[in-house]
């Protein structure tokens, strides 16, 4: 039963690509970690995943596979509310409403957009990529969520959104809760193992660049063996460029132990060098994957299961949203239509 005491949470995850252990520890595991203290809400945000390039063939596959990839991770459907973003079509009405209130200038800074664009050529950069925050201001904006729990990546997102809020609430009066950022300690930003020095992520396609959740233990295991670090032989986090990879693959192994970052270096005092960090680091993800494919897998296995729960999380969601919009709609002047 959801319990009105509990803070508001909403977060989502794009289906475009195989999510990857980057998003688990940034984001999915505090999700499952906290879930008995929050009312909720996580979705599939799959038109946040059109902003880029798809194929139309496998994107309702991986929608599918991202809302059974929660599951199989810990939430709970009987205490979170899982859904795809689409099936609600409030996100997209209100993400026009608040579109004709977001000054381009704000757009323009936007770091990702910056990133994302860059790798484009000019001329295929979509509106839709430009807008992309607007829509994940109306996600978090429709459940009037509290808190965000979400990696580092996107911070400037939730400060972005705040903003929004707050410039709707002084335009047409007090309509949406101001939501916080809620960064997991260890884990927020991993990055790229072919590359320290990228964010890791699911749209880089690069065989490896980063381990999967799905992967198979072997497929894990090469990865991370392959990752790159340096000449050294010094297993201690650090600031230094030069160390990213070691220290990249140090925060992995805080994040999947939750030992501290002294009892870390002291373990790793006595390494004969990178290959024992790498060896524990890729023991560790596998022992952290182990359950979680198997989960996946047995519910994968009908794919009405997942179906199911997303149909419930649907109606759940869409009660909330759908007062939520009505409310903006009434503050913004429009004319109600008549049932
Ligand atoms: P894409 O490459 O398609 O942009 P992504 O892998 O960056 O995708 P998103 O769908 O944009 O993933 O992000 C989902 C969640 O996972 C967000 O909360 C984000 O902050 C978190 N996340 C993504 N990558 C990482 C990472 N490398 N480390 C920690 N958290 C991450
Ligand atoms: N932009 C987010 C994905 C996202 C999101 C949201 C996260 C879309 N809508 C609402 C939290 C809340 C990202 O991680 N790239």
């Amino acid at each position: 039963m959801v319990n009105p005491q509990r803070k508001r949470v909403l977060s989502g995850i794009q289906p475009s690509g195989n999510l990857t252990i980057g998003n688990y520890v940034g984001a999915i595991r505090q999700w499952v970690e906290h879930q008995s203290e929050f009312d909720a809400y996580y979705c599939v945000v799959d038109l946040h995943a059109i902003t880029v390039e798809h194929d139309p063939k496998i994107l309702a596959e991986k929608s599918r596979e991202v809302a059974g990839i929660y599951i199989a991770c810990g939430l709970d459907p009987a205490q979170s509310t899982v859904f795809v973003q689409s099936h609600i079509p409030a996100h997209s009405e209100l993400a026009w409403l608040l579109t004709c209130i977001t000054p381009l200038g704000w757009l323009n800074r936007m770091t990702q957009f910056k990133d994302k664009s860059a790798k484009q050529e000019a001329n295929s950069v979509s509106n839709g990529l430009l807008s992309y925050p607007v829509l994940m201001a109306a996600d978090i904006l429709l459940y009037q969520a509290q808190a965000v729990p979400v990696g580092d990546d996107q911070r400037q997102h939730l400060e972005f959104t705040r903003d929004l809020a707050q410039r709707f609430n002084h335009m047409f009066g007090e309509t949406f809760t101001i939501p916080e950022a809620m960064i997991p300690l260890a884990g927020a930003r991993i990055m790229g193992l072919d590359d320290p020095t990228a964010k890791m992520s699911k749209s880089e396609t690069a065989q490896y660049h980063a381990v999967y959740i799905l992967d198979d233990p072997d497929t894990a295991r090469k990865k991370i063996m392959r990752s790159v670090t340096d000449s050294g032989r010094d297993i201690r986090f650090s600031d230094d460029p030069e160390k990213a990879g070691v220290n990249n693959l140090l925060n992995l192994y805080q994040a999947l132990t939750g030992q501290s970052r002294e009892a870390i270096e002291d373990h790793f005092a006595t390494a004969r060098g990178y290959g024992d960090l790498k060896k524990e680091v890729a023991e560790i993800v596998i022992e952290t994957l182990r359950p979680i494919q198997a989960r996946y897998k047995e519910l994968a296995e009908d794919s009405r299961n997942i179906d199911e729960l997303l149909a419930q999380g649907t109606m759940r969601a869409a009660a909330i949203a759908t007062q939520t919009l009505q409310q903006a709609r009434e503050n913004m002047g429009f004319l109600p239509a008549h049932s």
